[in-house]
């Protein structure tokens, strides 16, 4: 290795260059527009542009992706498989695709001379990728790069693209787009996969539903009305398979490297291609991961309103709807101490701002629920905190929510989706009955319902099952975010849920709930880091859906069988009786108890048949 050249790397200011020039966007007409927080400054690269885009409803004009358009030839060089894929009409398998590149390989470098050897940045001779071990983006910087020998590209270039991977571009302004590639996407996103059909159990086909066939009727519902299923846009398009260890595995093809508008577009088309082609109805999103943040308050609403726009105009094509939005309030830098329950008030204030455009936006997608969950609401030590006053702040945030929803007519049902721990230590929503419980002391309880998520349900040591019959039994089971987590880690790995014994548990909550709508069942999931084929996304989709569809008829053997609720019904059957009916009717105090013991003497004690429960239930499966 070379010397180390910490002395030669640049400043980071030369590199995070301050914003020059004011946004010139006109102002948001539908959305009501609000103005700057006490403080707000730029803590990404701010590589945002002046745009001049139209707003939406009046003026946007999305174009939906052409079905077959004639290949043109690339502008580009060999070798980059950035830019317009031309349309295919051959079927191509995804595998045998060659993946896009995320470096923006068409800067050049002016006076001092940079190029990539191997898996090294060589800056005037030097190796620089060395010194950036000895930065703070360090090792992380050095793999999250991915390198092509001989490719041209500017240190600024490689830094800027470190920055994305390690600022988390979600949380960073537009970027300017076109900078290396002016076109724009032609044919479908998707071209080898045809729409998923139902095909039965005995199909060998990956991409078929062997289980889930949308119109079959089941305990007197069709399976698409039990479920409701929704494509979760933050991990189905903007995962990458970073983690904390590692950086992005999937490069798919549509994605060109930038954070701009362009191409939250484009992704957006690519979600409309994909829930078609999966026949789901739903979607949900974050502000932040369908738009890029401005370096203003007015731009990221700007931002926002353009991609809305077209999400708009896609779903009235396809007849698709918002299961739920919800504001991403725990990405941006500003959220560290939290956002309603932030110390400053500032933050709580920014929060606000953001709720009630991401309603707005929620709203006018036609969304049926908007979702609050606390990612950052709770704490990392008592010591520094004042319990009982944050919770009072979140208590108030989310009666300001309440109001302003009715204020602009959403009839949308809220959502709060408990956690217990995950970015923070603790999070005040931590379980089902601890976020009842709060809604009860503050009166909000006929005001929200619940998120349950699965995986967060075990990370609270529960299953899902106990959330959601916690839930339920209070009239507060709202709505599903079907993931699971592996009972080896500790944390939210947010996988497809793929165990026919879970999902069963989970439909008969759902089943003796009567359905879950307006609510559904959200695909809060995401691929593993390893799986990084396009048709791995609808694999993983088709599992986690015929995975829920055996639930549900595995639901129906045991209504239909009657055994486990006959077990139950016999387990509780002394309290069938005239006495109990007084017990339960809250008529029998302590001395009339006592007189009754005295008379009956000892009492029997049945057996719980647990085995036997598990039996009947295993039957069924
Ligand atoms: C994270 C949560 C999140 C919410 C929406 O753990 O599941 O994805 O569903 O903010
Ligand atoms: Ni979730
Ligand atoms: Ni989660």
């Amino acid at each position: 290795m070379r010397k180390k050249t910490i002395a030669k790397r640049p400043p980071r200011k030369k590199v995070y260059k301050l914003p020059t020039k004011p946004s010139t966007r006109s102002q948001d007409r539908t959305f009501t527009p609000s103005s700057s927080p006490p403080t707000s400054p730029p803590r990404c690269d701010p590589m945002a542009q002046t745009k001049n885009t139209p707003r939406y409803p009046a003026s946007a004009k999305p174009t939906p992706p052409p079905k077959t358009t004639p290949s043109k030839p690339s502008s580009l060089k060999p070798g980059s498989s950035k830019g317009k894929r031309p349309a295919v009409e051959e079927p191509v398998p995804e595998t045998a695709k060659p993946k896009s590149m995320s470096v923006p390989v068409c800067s050049q470098s002016g006076s001092v001379h940079f190029y990539v050897k191997g898996r090294d940045i060589i800056l005037n001779n030097e190796t620089i990728s060395d010194s950036l071990k000895y930065t703070d983006v360090g090792l992380y910087a050095y793999t999250s790069v991915k390198w092509d020998e001989g490719v041209g590209i500017s240190y600024h270039d490689a830094l800027a693209h470190i920055c994305e991977h390690i600022g988390q571009s979600q949380t960073c302004p537009a970027e300017n787009a076109n900078k290396c590639d002016d076109s724009e996407w032609e044919g479908e996103f998707f071209p080898a996969i045809n729409k998923i059909k139902y095909e039965g159990p005995s199909s060998k086909n990956p991409l078929s539903f062997k289980w889930y066939n949308a119109e079959e009727e089941i305990l007197g519902k069709k399976m698409k009305d039990w479920f409701r299923f929704s494509v979760a846009f933050w991990h189905t398009f903007r995962g990458t398979g970073a983690d904390p260890f590692g950086a992005p595995t999937k490069h798919w093809p549509w994605e060109d490297g930038t954070n701009s508008v362009k191409m939250a577009k484009r992704r957006m088309r690519a979600n409309f291609e994909f829930i078609n082609k999966l026949g789901i109805d739903l979607w949900c999103f974050h502000d932040r991961d369908i738009a890029p943040d401005g370096e203003s308050l007015e731009e990221a609403n700007a931002n926002l309103d353009e991609v809305v726009a077209l999400a708009k105009e896609l779903q009235t094509q396809g007849k698709k709807k918002v299961l739920w939005g919800t504001a991403q309030l725990f990405m941006h830098p500003r959220y560290m101490h939290g956002a309603a329950t932030s110390s400053e008030l500032g933050v709580y204030a920014y929060a606000a701002t953001q709720v009630k455009k991401a309603m707005e936006a929620t709203h006018y997608l036609g969304g049926e629920n908007f979702v609050f969950w606390g990612g950052r609401e709770g704490y990392q030590s008592l010591l520094n905190t004042d319990m009982e006053r944050e919770l009072n702040h979140l208590a108030r945030f989310f009666e300001a929510a309440v109001a302003y929803k009715k204020k602009i007519g959403f009839n949308g049902t809220l959502l709060i989706e408990p956690k217990p721990q995950e970015p923070t230590k603790h999070q005040y929503d931590w379980d089902a009955a601890t976020t009842s419980n709060f809604l009860r002391k503050y009166g909000l309880i006929g005001e929200f319902k619940l998120n349950i998520e699965c995986n967060h349900a075990t990370l609270s040591g529960h299953s899902c099952h106990h959330e959601l019959e916690t839930a339920r039994i209070s009239g507060l089971l709202g709505n599903i975010d079907a993931n699971t987590g592996d009972p080896q880690v500790g944390w939210d790995t947010d996988q497809f849920l793929v165990d026919i014994q879970e999902a069963t548990m989970i439909m008969l909550s759902v089943v003796r709930n009567g359905g879950i709508a307006p609510g559904g069942f959200n695909f809060d999931a995401k691929l593993r880091r390893e799986s990084t084929d396009v048709e791995d996304l609808f694999i993983a989709h088709i599992i986690g859906m015929d995975t829920m569809a055996r639930g549900l008829k595995n639901v129906a053997k045991l209504v239909e069988d009657g055994a486990l609720a006959e077990l139950v019904r016999k387990r509780y059957q002394s309290f069938d009786t005239e006495i109990g009916a007084q017990i339960e009717a809250g008529k029998a105090d302590f001395d009339f108890l006592e007189k009754k013991v005295k008379e009956w003497g000892e009492p029997k004690v049945a057996s719980a048949k647990q085995e036997l429960a598990e039996m009947i239930l295993q039957s069924a499966l």
